[in-house]
């Protein structure tokens, strides 16, 4: 006998749905964007490492601490994902993170997955995991006063990958997530990757990222997650990292946008790209682009959730010393004033030099 839905039972009663879109609407407000803050310990010391700054719970302190006082940060950020060790952190002075960041009108999300996993049976390729004991860790986030959440898939793209298996299993972890995040009353940032590292086509990253969307957003809908309450946070389709054939701007924001017409219901009020390891500038130039194309065929909001491409010009002058912190934090504000002139359509590489 087949199952009989009622038109109610496509809606959670547990949901308040009015603070979801007016959370999703402050993140997404003016030309704003969000900064994705929320690396892990293992990514984040990665960097330092590489840059030689020691790698302890001090220095990501301190770096976080210039991140979230950097004067001017407010004018282009709306929302900062932070990271467990993060949202409980508090400066030299003892002031908590979370409420310089309340004060100066950003609102705070924190970063609920657990990471992604090597996928059994799936050589290759990961699943992310932290359903088990999630709407606990909802609560406890909540009640310290995030607003929202983010969880991140991620797919690569290469001989016979990605498997039907792993992009299924991904967005069902997803709507998972985000369908506990509405009940908690917390918007979920909904982050299906498509990694860039690979030889693959332009082509081929938007037919994987559309499926991929299209698989999200089928869970989405069976999970009863209200779309309304929720933020994308997609890759921009682009060529892979070693393809020969880099595509032009133009190209780049020509794919972007046919993909996410297909995919993504208009309900949803907003797409806040990643940057996934572009460089600063070209991820503003591309957003820019996608944001001139977009404006006259489809009235979602496309901002950005950058990590790298707002942080990293601003951790390579910081390299741990104190002396560097202003103009760490003076590049640290270039970029996100970039990416919300971007937003606009108004970003040009004469933004560079000023
Ligand atoms: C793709 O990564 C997200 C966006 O960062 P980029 O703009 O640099 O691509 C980012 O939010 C990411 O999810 C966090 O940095 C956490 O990463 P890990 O790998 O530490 O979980």
């Amino acid at each position: 006998m087949p199952i009989q839905f009622k038109p109610e039972d496509s809606r959670n009663s547990l949901v308040d749905e009015q603070k979801l879109v007016q959370t999703a609407a402050a993140l997404l407000v003016g030309d704003k964007g969000l900064l994705a803050m929320d690396e892990s310990n293992p990514t984040c010391d990665q960097r330092f490492a590489r840059l030689g700054i020691p790698q302890t719970v001090e220095a990501r302190r301190a770096y976080r601490e210039l991140i979230v006082t950097a004067p001017g940060l407010a004018d282009s950020i709306s929302g900062a994902i932070l990271y467990d060790e993060t949202i409980r952190q508090r400066t030299l002075e003892g002031v908590p993170f979370l409420k310089i960041l309340l004060d100066a009108g950003i609102v705070p999300g924190i970063k609920v997955d657990l990471g992604a996993k090597d996928m059994a049976g799936h050589p290759g390729e990961k699943i992310t995991e932290g359903l088990d004991g999630l709407r606990e860790r909802l609560a406890e986030y909540a009640g310290m006063g995030a607003r929202f959440a983010k969880w991140r898939a991620v797919l690569a793209i290469g001989d016979g990958l990605p498997s039907r298996g792993c992009m299924e299993a991904n967005a069902h972890a997803l709507a998972r997530y985000a369908a506990l995040c509405q009940e908690a009353g917390l918007v979920p940032i909904v982050e299906p990757e498509v990694l860039m590292e690979g030889a693959h086509t332009l082509e081929r990253c938007g037919q994987v990222t559309e499926e991929f969307l299209c698989a999200v957003f089928a869970q989405l809908h069976t999970q009863r997650v209200m779309l309304e309450g929720m933020i994308l946070k997609p890759n921009m389709v682009l060529p892979g990292s070693t393809c020969p054939d880099q595509a032009t701007v133009e190209k780049v924001a020509d794919a972007t946008v046919a993909c996410l017409l297909r995919a993504v219901p208009p309900a949803v009020p907003g797409i806040a790209f990643l940057s996934g390891g572009q460089s600063a500038e070209l991820a503003s130039a591309r957003l820019s682009a996608i944001n001139t194309i977009f404006k006259l065929r489809q009235p979602l909001a496309l901002a950005f959730s950058f990590a790298r491409a707002i942080q990293q010009p601003a951790l390579e002058i910081w390299k741990g010393e104190d002396a560097n912190a202003p103009e760490a934090q003076r590049a640290l504000v270039h970029r996100a004033r970039c990416n919300r002139a971007a937003r606009r359509g108004g970003y040009s590489a004469e933004m560079e030099r000023s």
